[in-house]
């Protein structure tokens, strides 16, 4: 089968739309839900366009899911997490870590929000090898795909590639845009361009109460791959991954 990937739209409805049409047309087996689905300004009309793929969908957990599920106030979870209803919660709750399915010449691929145990490990293009290979320890499938730290990359490690698919609705990438990965027979990084402008119109009138400064630094204008890079890996520092 061939699978579009689509990992962290956080609730950007308009980003997301634009990919699902370009999906559409390359008429996939499949979409991966990849985590962060509704952590944003479009929480509950985020998750009803994935949800209406029906069984074309395979969805995996995020961190962002369980922060709305625990109701965590942060600036993506806290109004979020108002907008859902209690069946859309426990929908969000219930996902599993890890989804496994055979792709067109890449044999078995495993989707997992970042790595295969746990939805908060980050994990970027800069990640010193050995932590890679902790984290994909056990692992059987020849590729990994996953997301959480919005920026596209490849990294062979030993007899396993690992592929960020990108963000969807919150990139740190050279432009703006939504980026995913298109997979089968190849590993295909995406970026569906949208209409920014009108985007920005329909964000600041959500209700999102921090509308103004995400569609400023994360719609209109993204942080660069190298920049959210480097903040990552110092975090990583911090809480002792590295
Ligand atoms: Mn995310």
């Amino acid at each position: 089968m061939r699978v579009a990937a689509l990992y962290d739209v956080h609730g950007n409805l308009p980003a997301l739309e634009a990919v699902l049409e370009e999906v559409e047309r390359e008429g996939v087996d499949a979409v991966v839900v990849g985590g962060d689905v509704a952590a944003g300004y479009f929480p509950a009309q985020s998750l009803e366009a994935l949800q209406a793929l029906g069984e074309s969908a395979i969805w995996v957990r995020g961190n962002c899911e369980d922060e709305l599920v625990t109701g965590t106030d942060g600036p993506l979870t806290g109004w979020p997490s108002r907008q859902l209803d209690a069946d859309q919660l426990s929908f969000l709750g219930s996902l599993p870590l890890t989804a496994s399915l055979e792709v067109d010449g890449l044999g078995s691929v495993l989707f997992c929000h970042t790595t295969p145990a746990s939805n908060e490990p980050i994990l970027t293009s800069a990640t010193p090898e050995a932590a890679f290979r902790s984290h994909l320890a056990g692992v059987r499938e020849n590729v990994v795909v996953a997301g959480h730290t919005h920026s596209q990359f490849v990294r062979q490690v030993e007899g396993i590639r690992y592929v960020n698919a990108g963000s969807v609705g919150m990139p740190y990438e050279a432009q703006p845009g939504a980026y995913w990965a298109l997979l089968g027979p190849d590993v295909e990084h995406r970026r569906t361009a949208y209409d920014l402008d009108d985007a920005a119109r329909r964000i600041r009138a959500s209700g999102f109460p921090d509308a103004e400064q995400f569609v400023r630094e994360n719609v209109l204008d993204v942080p660069t791959a190298d920049s959210a890079t480097e903040l990552f890996e110092n975090m990583a520092r911090e809480r002792g991954e590295r």
